[in-house]
């Protein structure tokens, strides 16, 4: 089914949109996201691994053919360091290793060329915005006291060992290995690391802390850089579950209902509200499960399957099935969305992928069922004529279509969805790891330093 429904995303994409970032699928016509600046073929990048995986060759084909003619980082353009990485950068070594064609290692190294002078700032933790052509960089005007976002800078390690180990230029990797040691260096209050840090001063901003947006990828790429360096990579593990430590302590409650949630911090008071980002959460738990203390191995798959069920019911308490953005604990509602701007879906993937991660790691059917029911929402709320579109409040009787495809649906959801339903052999967790996109990466075998044989 998954693969009917990308050949739906991409046949659509391909006839209104090609070569523009994303697609409208009511308007059927481009849309273009500011994240990307004038880098064009968002969609194209992020679907490429899909495409290869699914098995769509006519279509993996198309799509490298117009990266080998019109994917160009020769622009004038203010871009997003984070998302041009998880999905550019992301998307063609993911290609690049699936399909060993040259043309996306080279384009994904020119890439992370462009993005080094992100990191020319007093620390070296990067800018969130670049200008690709001047390399000048800046921080989110709204982001607190001139602060880059831990969720940003937090979510370049995987892909930039990786770009060392293609390039066999260690600057890369020097340059994610520095924003660690700033980490490290610092104070984190009750152990937990707050989402702004000055990239001049190295002071932390706001004491604001989350496991969904701003947060989020930075702890799953600490876990994923320990098992992507095939367990060598020990500070990186003792980061990872340390933070873990401190997030149970600090930001993991049970409601009066029995559910298990992640509530977000902000200078020592707990807002009770989960986002469907923090979902991701409970796929990263039981992924993590092996490494933990060996006393904590089955807690910490408990603890994913929980928040699994909590997120669940976040969709299951929707008249559409999908769940909101946020929902909340207090005012006397569980798993529910209060608020008006926080009630809509745009396609996200997050609890699909921690079904995904469920799947694997317990084999238990109710995640390939939950994974069904998906689906079925999925099919009858956001599939229209022109592809697939988010939902503005997913409460409602009737959908009100927010008009966007994002491409995070192709390079993410639709993946997920494929994976739950294909056997474990289909990229084996043993040899790789996904990056926040999705993109799947091969772990870096300590006793091959033989490209050839990380290939496979
Ligand atoms: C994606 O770009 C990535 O999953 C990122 O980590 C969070 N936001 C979107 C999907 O929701």
């Amino acid at each position: 089914v998954s693969l009917q429904m990308m050949k739906h995303a991409w046949d659509n994409y391909k006839r209104y949109a090609w070569g523009l970032n994303e697609l409208k699928p009511i308007s059927k016509q481009g849309h273009s996201s500011n994240l990307f600046g004038n880098i064009q073929g968002a969609t194209i990048v992020d679907a490429l691994d899909t495409l290869y995986i699914m098995e769509m060759k006519e279509e993996f084909k198309e799509a490298k053919e117009w990266v080998e003619k019109n994917l160009d980082f020769n622009v004038n353009a203010e871009i997003s360091v984070f998302e041009v990485n998880i999905r550019f950068v992301g998307g063609l070594l993911s290609a690049y290793y699936l399909s060993g064609e040259e043309v996306f290692r080279k384009k994904a190294v020119e890439l992370g060329e462009k993005l080094l002078p992100a990191f020319n700032t007093p620390t070296g933790i990067p800018w969130a915005l670049l200008n690709i052509k001047s390399g000048i960089g800046r921080n989110w005007p709204w982001a607190s006291g001139g602060s880059s976002i831990l969720a940003e800078f937090g979510t370049l390690h995987l892909e930039f060992v990786h770009l060392s180990y293609l390039s066999g230029n260690p600057v890369f990797a020097e340059k994610v290995m520095n924003i660690r040691k700033v980490l490290n260096r610092l104070d984190k209050p009750e152990g937990l690391y707050p989402n702004y840090l000055n990239p001049s001063s190295g002071q932390w901003g706001q004491h604001h802390v989350s496991i969904g947006g701003l947060g989020d990828s930075f702890y799953e790429y600490l876990l994923k850089a320990w098992l992507m360096s095939d367990k060598t990579d020990e500070d990186g593990k003792k980061m990872y579950y340390d933070a873990v430590q401190a997030i149970e302590t600090h930001l993991i409650r049970k409601s009066s209902g029995g559910l298990t949630y992640i509530a977000e911090w902000k200078g020592g008071l707990l807002e009770h509200k989960m986002g469907h980002l923090t979902c991701f959460a409970g796929g990263m738990f039981a992924l993590g499960a092996d490494g933990a203390p060996s006393d904590k191995t089955g807690h910490h798959i408990e603890l994913g399957a929980e928040i699994a069920r909590t997120c669940h019911e976040s969709y299951d308490r929707t008249r559409m099935k999908l769940g909101p953005e946020a929902f909340r604990f207090d005012g006397g509602v569980e798993a529910i969305a209060t608020r008006q701007n926080e009630k809509y879906y745009i396609l996200r993937p997050e609890v699909i992928e921690t079904y995904m991660y469920m799947w694997r790691l317990t084999h238990d059917p109710k995640y390939r069922e939950w994974g069904w029911e998906a689906v079925e929402a999925l099919e009858k709320h956001c599939r229209v004529d022109g592809g697939y579109s988010g939902i503005r409040d997913v409460y409602n009787n009737h959908e009100s279509h927010d008009d966007v495809q994002q491409s995070f649906f192709l390079s993410e959801t639709l993946k997920y969805l494929y994976l739950l339903f294909s056997e474990d052999d289909l990229l084996p967790f043993e040899h790789w790891v996904f990056n926040t996109e999705a993109h799947p990466l091969p772990v870096l075998h300590k006793d091959d330093g033989n490209k050839e044989e990380n290939q496979k």
